[in-house]
Parts: C-alpha cells; sequence; structure tokens
C-alpha cells in the first residue's frame, strides 16, 4: 500500500536546470522513487558533467540544452524528449535566477530578466508539457517558489515579484488543469545551502547568522530537505492535491521571531 503511494515506476520526469543544487538533489529523488529522467540547462559542459554525475549515482538520466525561456527552443525540446525517451509524466520548474539589487539601482533589463526566467519560464514549459499530460489523462507539474514567494526583503524585488508570481500561477494552472487528472503545485524551500545563497553564508556575513536565528529549525535548509516532499508531489499520494505550495522552511513562516536577548 504505502509503497504504491510513492512508486514512480514507468513515469518520466523532466526537471529544470538540474545539472547541480536543488534540481539535481531533486532529480535524484525521483530517480530513487523510479522515475526515468530528463533535465536541461544553458551550457552543454555542465549538462555532459551533470550526465556523468547522475551515473556515477547509478542515475541515467539525459540532458537537453535548452533556454526555459525561448519557447521555440522548449517546444522542440518537449518533442524531442518525447521522441528519444517518452511523453513526461512530471515536469519540475526548478530553473531560477536571482540578482540582488536594491529596486532604486535596479535596471529594468536585470528586472525583466529575472521575470523572464522565473515566472515566463515556467509558464512556457509548463504549457509545453500539458498537452502531453492531457493525453495520457495524468500529470505532475510542482514550480518551486520561494520564501519570496511570501516576503520581501531589501535587494530581491525581481525575485520577490516573479516568485510571488510563481505562486500565483500555480494556483491558476492547477484550476485549469485538474479536471485533465493534472495535479499542479509548488514547493517553498526556505533557505538553503546551494551555488545559490553561497554569497549570503561566506565566513562572517551577517546573513547567515540572521538566517538561522529566522529559522526554528536553527540551520540552513539543505537540497536532501525538498526530496521527501518532490516525491509526495510526484506521486499518487498528491492526487487530490491541487494548487498547493509546500512550504520546507524549517518553520521560517510560522516564526515571529526571536525575542532580542
Ligand atoms: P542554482 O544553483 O543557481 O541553480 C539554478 C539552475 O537553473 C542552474 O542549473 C542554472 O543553469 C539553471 N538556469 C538558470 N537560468 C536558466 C534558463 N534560462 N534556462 C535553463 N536553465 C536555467 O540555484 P538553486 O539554489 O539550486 O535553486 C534552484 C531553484 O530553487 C531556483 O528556482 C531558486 O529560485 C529556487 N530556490 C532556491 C533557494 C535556495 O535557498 N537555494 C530557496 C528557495 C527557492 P546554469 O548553472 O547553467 O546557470
Ligand atoms: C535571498 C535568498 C533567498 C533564497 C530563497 C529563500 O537572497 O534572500 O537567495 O531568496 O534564495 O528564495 O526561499
Amino acid at each position: 500500500m504505502l509503497e504504491e503511494f510513492f512508486n514512480l515506476n514507468g513515469k518520466i520526469a523532466l526537471v529544470t536546470g538540474a545539472t547541480h543544487g536543488i534540481g539535481m538533489a531533486l532529480a535524484e529523488a525521483l530517480a530513487g522513487a523510479g522515475a526515468t529522467i530528463v533535465f536541461n540547462d544553458l551550457n552543454q559542459d555542465r549538462i555532459d558533467a551533470a550526465i556523468l554525475e547522475y551515473k556515477s549515482k547509478g542515475i541515467d538520466a539525459k540532458g537537453y540544452l535548452f533556454d526555459v525561456t525561448n519557447e521555440d527552443a522548449v517546444y522542440a525540446a518537449v518533442a524531442k524528449i518525447a521522441e528519444e525517451v517518452g511523453v513526461i509524466d512530471i515536469l519540475i520548474n526548478n530553473a531560477g535566477i536571482i540578482k540582488r539589487i536594491p529596486a532604486i539601482e535596479m535596471s529594468a533589463a536585470d528586472f525583466r530578466q529575472v521575470i523572464d526566467i522565473d515566472l515566463n519560464g515556467p509558464f512556457i514549459v509548463s504549457k509545453a508539457v500539458a498537452p502531453g499530460m492531457i493525453a495520457k489523462g495524468s500529470g505532475k507539474i510542482i514550480n518551486i517558489c520561494s520564501m519570496m514567494s511570501e516576503l520581501g526583503r531589501e535587494t530581491v524585488s525581481a525575485y520577490a515579484a516573479a516568485k510571488g508570481g510563481l505562486k500565483m500561477l500555480t494556483k491558476n494552472l492547477a484550476c485549469e488543469w485538474a479536471q485533465h487528472n493534472i495535479q499542479v503545485n509548488g514547493i517553498g524551500p526556505g533557505y538553503i545551502a546551494t551555488s545559490q545563497t553561497a554569497p549570503l553564508r561566506e565566513p562572517g556575513h551577517p546573513f547567515n547568522t540572521f538566517i538561522v536565528g529566522r529559522t526554528p529549525a536553527e540551520r540552513w535548509g539543505t537540497p536532501e530537505d525538498l526530496q521527501g516532499p518532490a516525491i509526495f508531489l510526484s506521486s499518487r499520494a498528491s492526487d487530490f492535491v491541487n494548487g498547493h505550495v509546500l512550504y520546507v522552511d524549517g518553520g521560517i513562516l510560522a516564526y515571529i521571531g526571536k525575542l532580542p536577548s
């Protein structure tokens, strides 16, 4: 019974931006539950290196070179994946960037680039995989949101706008596609130790102490903390979960903050 709920055998999962970091951890989790993994990146060298890393872990992952913001390239890649591997059952929209610039100093071009990758990208890739899921009569889409889907902070205006929009895109696509037995949900990681947050974790950086104090679990999250939630939202266990953002944040969003000592 339990095994059946979380078994991904026979499922094909596309994880965007999964050459390292959270994306790779999520791909490994889904592979461990039986899924066949395909992933993409912007750089062929990083794709090649990731394929070897997956192989070293016993995962025969296939990598595809495309930019999630390039609609033609996305549709061509989804068609190529269907031809070479099969129709995508599970999509994790993981690819994303952040630019930490005070709003008044941020150019419109920088703002647009973050919105394009972090919000338009998930829309484009979701739209490209949906017809195959509708034809199959089932599908799972997981959008990687953020604490910034709910909270703001200095210097991340574009990222917060994108991730807040991604939360609402998740809810809206859930409403449009639930009738086709496609569940669209989100995972909202807290502060996770990856290359994206490396600047904030440099020795002595005040943010390091701040975020550990702001997290009831009193630690940075790891990509592995997100693996179980990803399997849950990719599996039969979540077939009646729609438009939900599952925050995996060590309690940050539940916390008013520590009393100053
Ligand atoms: P990361 O290490 O920066 O990885 C992001 C990945 O996305 C990279 O592989 C990158 O490829 C890829 N990417 C960027 N732009 C792309 C594009 N236009 N097309 C295709 N791929 C693209 O970040 P991470 O920490 O693993 O984060 C992964 C996701 O989780 C992001 O959406 C991030 O916003 C979100 N998140 C992270 C945290 C955290 O604390 N780390 C918390 C909440 C949410 P290249 O390496 O080739 O640039
Ligand atoms: C930042 C961090 C965060 C994390 C994550 C939190 O500069 O505040 O990069 O944005 O990446 O999104 O959930």
